[in-house]
């Protein structure tokens, strides 16, 4: 760097640091797409790859320590070679004269890993008291761990005040104020840690990256390798740069396989050569701006087409169709498809199967039909996992929704199928 123009004796030194949290080390990806055998070594090792492509960036970018906010672990028990494996990255940082600074989320408080001696030396773990430890001169690092898995009390009394005249970066993991009652972890307000003195936040435990604040710094960087659809898009670690007493920061992305949600109108397309055609070009298009080296995604098929019944009809062939064109990509695979197309409902009944199909249309809302509905549901989710099914009926009304939007689905492939055979 060019420090022409900074007196001798105070040599300005530009400080990087790298901040992370939400590893979540060896949990599973989860997305129909693993059906595909060729991907699911890939999936696997997702998260132990963004491991190894943070430790690659921390050396790359010689940051002084990386900081970890918490949730380095996903489960509760000791697994060896989930603890081997992150040792070797450790290690390569403690070579590199790398350090790391760690506070236990509520993912990691009862692991039997952390905590234990087991650590390379050149990893410091703050305890449930807090502590603070000078990494540089001027630069403090703070940071409070989870004492145990609950805490429902803000952690923000246990840090050591700020000291003034030099840069105080605190780790946290953290709901903040929390949007419900499952997910109250050490809660705090923004406002509390913009007040409290210090100059970053480092903050975890919330997966979706978000700057809260610039003035002071108060970051979430995001989980580093997202799990599912609901954790979309390209992943990150944070990247901090301390030079004459003023911090910057960058994203840097460690994802290996990215996860999202594309809609593809096909209200143009009028015949299957054309619907082809745009679905590919859709695709390509997607898979072209994928920031990391592999995507899974889920795709709608949207809007109000000529071909709505016949797509019904050979749903599952159009949807192998998407598959190996997704794959034909070289990166990108399919987690599920969704049938969006709204089939048009004919104003006046003409002939036999307009007048059935709309009878049929009526079906969901009869009180029979949906009582009897309800108990063959009732059977069915009876026989799934106590897991699968508060997955699937997380609120009182998930039931009903869950038989409306099967009924209607049902009434819509059974018409698309006398339709498609009536027309052609
Ligand atoms: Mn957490």
């Amino acid at each position: 760097m060019d420090v022409i123009g900074h007196p001798i004796d105070g040599i300005v030194e530009l400080i990087k640091l790298l901040h992370t949290a939400d590893l979540h080390l060896d949990s599973p990806l989860v997305s129909l797409a693993m059906r595909d055998p060729e991907l699911q070594d890939q999936v696997r090792a997702a998260t132990r790859k963004s491991l190894k492509k943070i430790v690659d960036l921390a050396l790359q970018h010689e940051v002084m320590a990386v900081l970890v906010s918490g949730d380095l672990f996903d489960q509760n028990e000791r697994n060896a070679q989930t603890s081997v494996f992150l040792i070797l990255q450790l290690n390569r940082l403690k070579e590199a004269g790398i350090r790391v600074f760690y506070v236990k989320g509520n993912h990691d408080a009862d692991n039997p890993i952390t905590g234990e001696t087991s650590f390379p030396d050149n990893v410091h773990l703050f305890s449930g008291h807090g502590g603070v430890e000078e990494i540089a001169e001027n630069i403090l690092i703070h940071g409070v761990s989870f004492p145990h898995r609950s805490v429902r009390e803000s952690l923000l009394p246990k840090f050591r005040p700020p000291e003034n005249g030099k840069i105080n970066i605190a780790l946290m993991h953290t709901s903040l104020a929390g949007d419900n009652r499952q997910d109250k972890y050490a809660p705090c307000h923004l406002v509390e840690l913009q007040k409290a003195g210090f100059d970053y936040w480092a903050l975890g435990h919330i997966h979706k990256r978000q700057i809260y604040c610039q003035e002071p710094w108060i970051v979430m960087p995001g989980i580093p390798q997202g799990r599912d659809v609901g954790e979309a898009g390209p992943k990150s670690v944070t990247l901090i740069e301390i030079e004459d007493g003023q911090i910057s920061i960058e994203e840097l992305p460690t994802s290996v396989i990215e996860f999202d949600h594309i809609n593809i109108d096909i209200s143009d397309c009028e015949d299957w050569d054309s619907l082809r055609q745009a679905l590919r070009e859709a695709l390509t298009r997607h898979s072209d701006r994928l920031l990391s080296p592999f995507g899974i995604t889920r795709v709608s098929l949207e809007g109000p087409s000529g071909l709505s019944w016949d797509i019904l009809r050979d749903h599952r062939e159009l949807e192998e169709f998407i598959r190996v064109m997704a794959r034909d990509t070289g990166k990108l695979w399919i987690d599920k498809v969704v049938f969006n197309v709204e089939t048009p409902r004919q104003s006046s009944a003409q002939d036999a199967t307009s007048e059935l199909v709309e009878i049929m249309a009526d079906l969901p809302t009869e009180d029979q039909f949906r009582h009897d509905f309800e108990k063959d549901a009732e059977r069915v989710l009876g026989n799934l996992s106590t897991q699968i099914r508060q997955d699937l009926l997380r609120e009182e009304d998930d039931l009903k929704q869950l038989i409306q939007n099967l009924s209607e689905d049902g009434v819509r492939r059974v018409a698309a199928m006398m339709r498609s055979s009536s027309s052609s």
